[in-house]
């Protein structure tokens, strides 16, 4: 019996992937990249066939002069290449591994429900949060898909539930994807190269919404998402989920006052609505007191990963205790665990301005000690000083280019107390003022964020290690948790 053909064009993390499992499912697999000119060494025993043309049309030719029953592009490949548009033009069936790994997983006999995330922003904190509330919840769970394990290897693993970070890359060569719920958490402008216009971006993101079988979720203040979830195709077994942060109304989930309340996925039997206090997270702390969280992206994200949990039954102390597991990436707005009640964050990784807005984002305004400076990279820091003025209580100015920061400050923030500490000699020494200074400036209940909006070059070898001589410091003049 003669095999079928497939095409799998590139050879990355994804085609390697597409290609393994093609192979396995019986498929004739010939391999095409523009670059590649040798099988890598975990496809070599499979003897694949390998052609490797510079010239995308070409390359298109040459795979539709195989008429292959099946093509599979990477994401890398643009809509715009000859090689996408020459193959679907030839009548070929051309997708992307996303495409091919939900159709193979659905002819299984126990196909696993894809939560799906998309979005500009957020998309693999989402999906790590969900990862660790369905983990705290029992469920085998795995995040894959853009974050670099590839769908096609999860897929064939035997999980309950796939959590796919799905990019528009991905997004935009799925053609029965069909999950049991989604998410695209905001649309900005992003790889318009790739996609050639923002309409064909938006278009790719709203795939994440067609044929969805169970929820449709979208932030009730976003209306250019809400539009795409409410004209998906094929998703009349779905109801629409409106994540908001104002009242809750039926169908809805919300947090108010720091509490998660979810009247859309009702208890079957009592008609409940499930509710989790979010003030439990230490991580979501910083942002929520008091107030409903809405412009912070931690919280969106908790909120949109909360809603995923809840389309599968997870209940709301599992969510809790899943989002307490939750870690976000080393010096990525990291929690440094004391007893003095102040939330000690390490967020050194925010080595420039848009990376410290964002953090100044997720605390309340008025409680946090900001530590800022550092190797400006000729960063303008004017704009994001002013903004903070209205959201800090007070600043530490660290590095090198003190003198410049502190003209900044009297100019855009004149009534913020601020305290300059030089960095002369061992980080370890003036790092410990540093603190000491944030502990005078703060109370209990307080944040002290480590955000400096600079390069660490002119004191430390990397970002990581300024946060390491933070993280020190901070056990050591106040004490780590008992
Ligand atoms: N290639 C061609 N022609 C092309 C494009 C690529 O021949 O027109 C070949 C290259 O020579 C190379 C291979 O294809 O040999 C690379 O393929 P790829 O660029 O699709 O990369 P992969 O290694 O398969 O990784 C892809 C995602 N990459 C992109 O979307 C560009 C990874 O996301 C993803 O983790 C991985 O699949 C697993 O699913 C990366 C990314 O940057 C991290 N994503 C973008 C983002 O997050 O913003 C969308």
């Amino acid at each position: 019996m003669s095999h079928p053909r497939a095409a799998v064009v590139g050879l990355g993390v994804s085609g390697r992937g597409a290609a393994r499992l093609l192979h396995e499912r019986g498929y004739s697999v010939t391999v095409f990249d523009q670059v590649t000119t040798q099988l890598p060494d975990d496809l070599n025993p499979l003897h694949f066939d390998l052609r490797s043309y510079p010239d995308a049309t070409r390359l298109a030719e040459q795979i539709i002069a195989l008429a292959p029953a099946l093509v599979v592009l990477s994401p890398g490949v643009p809509e715009s290449s000859p090689i996408s548009q020459l193959t679907r033009q030839s009548g070929l069936d051309v997708i992307g591994e996303v495409e091919l790994a939900f159709r193979i997983g659905t002819a299984q006999s126990d196909p696993a429900r894809w939560l799906a995330v998309t979005g500009t922003n957020g998309k693999t904190t989402t999906v790590g949060m969900v990862g660790a509330i369905l983990a705290r919840a029992g469920l085998d769970a795995i995040e894959t898909g853009n974050i670099g394990y590839p769908v096609t290897r999860a897929v064939t693993e035997g999980h309950e539930v796939l959590v796919a970070e799905l990019s528009s890359f991905q997004l935009a060569t799925t053609a029965t994807l069909a999950p049991w719920a989604s998410i695209c958490l905001n649309v900005d402008s992003d790889h318009l190269d790739w996609h050639g216009s923002i309409e064909a971006y938006r278009s790719a993101k709203s795939r994440v919404y067609d044929r969805v079988q169970r929820a449709r979720l979208v932030f009730a203040d976003d209306p250019v998402v809400a539009e795409m979830a409410c004209h998906a195709t094929d998703s009349e077994g779905s109801v629409v989920v409106p994540l908001t942060f104002g009242v809750v109304g039926s169908g809805e989930i919300g947090i108010v006052d720091g509490i998660l309340i979810d009247l859309a996925f009702l208890d079957a039997k009592s008609e409940e609505p499930e509710v989790a206090d979010l003030s439990q997270v230490p991580l979501l702390r910083a942002a929520l007191t008091n107030r409903d969280g809405a412009s912070s992206p931690l919280v969106r994200d908790a909120l949109a990963a909360a809603g995923l949990a809840r389309s599968v039954g997870v209940t709301g102390a599992d969510i809790i205790a899943g989002l307490r597991d939750f870690q976000m990436a080393p010096h990525r707005f990291a929690l440094v665990p004391t007893e003095d009640g102040r939330t000690w964050i390490n967020d050194s990784k925010a080595t420039n301005v848009h990376a410290a807005s964002a953090a100044l984002e997720n605390v309340l305004p008025g409680t946090t000690a900001w530590i800022l400076g550092g190797d400006t990279k000729g960063q303008d820091l004017s704009g994001l000083i002013a903004t903070a003025a209205d959201r800090v209580k007070a600043v530490v100015v660290i590095g090198s280019e003190q003198q410049e920061i502190l003209r900044i400050l009297a100019e855009q923030a004149p009534d913020l107390p601020v305290t300059a500490v030089p960095g002369d000699g061992e980080p370890g020494k003036w790092m410990k003022e540093v603190v000491r200074a944030c502990l005078e400036m703060t109370e209990p209940g307080d944040n002290v964020l480590l955000a400096p909006a600079c390069a660490s070059w002119d004191q430390f070898a990397s970002y990581s290690q300024r946060g390491d001589a933070y993280v020190s410091a901070v056990k050591e003049v106040v004490g780590g948790e008992g």
